[in-house]
Order: C-alpha cells, then structure tokens, then sequence
C-alpha cells in the first residue's frame, strides 16, 4: 500500500466473508440460489409469510455464531488499528455483510450499511437491539414490548444505513477499495463511479472481475484472505 495515504474508504461485500464459511448470494449454489430474493430479502415477502422470513434469519444468525474470521478480516482490522494511532487519518470500513467477522477480528467503527444479523428492529418502535438468538417464536421488543421485532437487515426497496456518513468520507477520500462485492446492488455498486467523479483512486480486489471490474483503476484477482494482506502489507 502507498504510504502518503491519508484518507481511505472500504467498500466489503460477501467474499471477503466466503473463506470463512458463510454463502455468498450469486454464485452458484448461492444464497440466492436457494431462495427467491422476492420471499426473504424484500418488506413485501415479509409481510406475506413472516414464519419463513424469520426462519431464514434465525437459520443464518445461528449459522454465522459458528464461523470465524479469516486473514483478510484480520488485515483490515490490523490496518484499522493502525490508522487510529495516527494523527489526521480516517478510515472508514463499510461492509454490505449482515454477519460481524469484522468486528471480531477486532476492526472498530463498521458501518453495516445492510444491517446486522445479530441485530433486532422493532417494526414498532423502531428500537435496535443486539439479538444472538431466534425470533420465530415473536419475542417482545425490549423496548416498548411490542411483539414486533424483524431482522434488523435491509431489503430491497428499504434505505441503506449511514448512507451520508459513507457519502461524505468518499468526498475526503484519497482511496477507495471495494472487497469481494459483485456490483450488482446498488447504492453500493455506484460508489466506485462516486468516486472516480470526485477523482478518488479506486481499487478492486476480488475472486473475478465483478460487473462493476471496468470502473475500477485496477483490479486485483485472486481470495481475499491472500489479497487484502498482501495489500495491507
Ligand atoms: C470473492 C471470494 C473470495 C467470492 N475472495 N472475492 C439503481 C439502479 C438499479 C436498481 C437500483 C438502483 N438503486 C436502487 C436500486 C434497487 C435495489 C437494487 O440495487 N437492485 C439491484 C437488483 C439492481 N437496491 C435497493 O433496493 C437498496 N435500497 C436503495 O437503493 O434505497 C434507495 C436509495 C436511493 C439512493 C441512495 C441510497 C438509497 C437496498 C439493497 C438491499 C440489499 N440487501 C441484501 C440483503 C441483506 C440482508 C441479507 O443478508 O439477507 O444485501 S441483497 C444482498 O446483496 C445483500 C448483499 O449485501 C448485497 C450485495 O451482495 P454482494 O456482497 O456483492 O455478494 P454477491 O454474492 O453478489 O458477490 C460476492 C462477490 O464476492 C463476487 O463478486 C465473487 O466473485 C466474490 N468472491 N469468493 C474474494 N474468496
């Protein structure tokens, strides 16, 4: 990595997640393979059949309880701690991913712009709440107690977190590096051409190239739990 870098940004889809266990959504046998995006990934399939929305989840949450952090978590953590000893320099970690293997390799700050597994919303309240355990049995909300609690993730048609916070770091950026993402879901995949039109450098590491390769500055091929380190060295 280039050492005059002050100001980066991270963009991390599911295949920096891939190594460690967790399915991928587009890849064959993928997540989407599986299930129709329109029955668990969207508020209308919610609302016609919450038993197996709320399955999917409670089968995911557990599932990704068992798995751990791969290398390439590991160096983006390392990164993360070294950028907070150093005067004047940010770094912002924004993962599309619902699991928290950043987190536990020990990173700080991620933005999780599609929500956490290990998290509860309360359609009522809007209450959020750290949530390791099912919720097909309708548990109450801790909050107003309401038996109203979904996974506090996002599905299509619903707003991505932090999306100004993620806004205004790519202004300041001087790199922006997108992680084992396809591309194909937007907001995130326009980050990359968000980017090149405020002239940030832009730099993709991934298994293949993705549907967003061509707006890249350079794109590295290869795992991510070899690529991230190698970059972060
Ligand atoms: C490896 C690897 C290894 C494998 N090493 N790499 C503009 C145009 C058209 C449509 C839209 C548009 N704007 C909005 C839309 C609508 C929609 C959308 O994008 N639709 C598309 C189908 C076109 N977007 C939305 O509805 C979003 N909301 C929204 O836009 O609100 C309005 C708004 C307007 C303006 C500004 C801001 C907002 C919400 C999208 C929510 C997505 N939710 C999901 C589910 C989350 C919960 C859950 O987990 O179930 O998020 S869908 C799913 O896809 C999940 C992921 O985060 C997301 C991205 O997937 P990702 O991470 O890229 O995974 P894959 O599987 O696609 O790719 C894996 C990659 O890894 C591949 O490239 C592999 O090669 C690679 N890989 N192994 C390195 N070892």
């Amino acid at each position: 990595m280039e050492t005059d870098l002050q100001n980066i940004v991270i963009l991390t889809g599911a295949g920096i997640s891939a190594e460690s266990g967790i399915d991928t959504f587009r890849a064959e046998g993928g997540l989407w393979e599986q299930h129709r995006i329109e029955d668990v990934a969207t508020p209308e399939g919610f609302a016609r059949n919450p038993d197996l929305v709320l399955n999917f989840y409670d089968m995911r949450r557990a599932a990704v309880q068992e798995k751990l952090p791969n290398p390439a978590h590991e160096a983006l953590a390392q990164l993360n701690h070294a950028w907070s000893n150093k005067p004047n320099h940010n770094l912002l970690i924004v993962t599309q991913n619902v699991d928290d293997l950043h987190e536990r390799a020990g990173a700080a700050h991620v933005h999780h712009m599609h929500g956490e597994l290990l998290s509860a919303l309360c359609c009522a309240c809007e209450h959020r709440t750290r949530w390791t355990g099912t919720m097909i049995e309708r548990p109450s909300c801790p909050n107003c107690g309401e038996q109203a609690l979904r996974p506090d993730v996002v599905w299509f048609g619903e707003m991505p977190y932090d999306m100004e916070r993620i806004y205004a770091a790519l202004r300041n950026a001087d790199l922006f590096v997108s992680i084992g993402t396809s591309g194909a879901v937007y907001p995130a995949a326009g980050f990359v051409r968000d980017a090149k039109e405020l002239g940030v450098p832009t730099i993709e590491l991934n298994l293949e190239r993705s549907e967003g390769s061509r707006w890249f500055d350079e794109t590295r091929i290869g795992p991510a739990s070899k690529l991230v380190p190698q970059w972060v060295q």
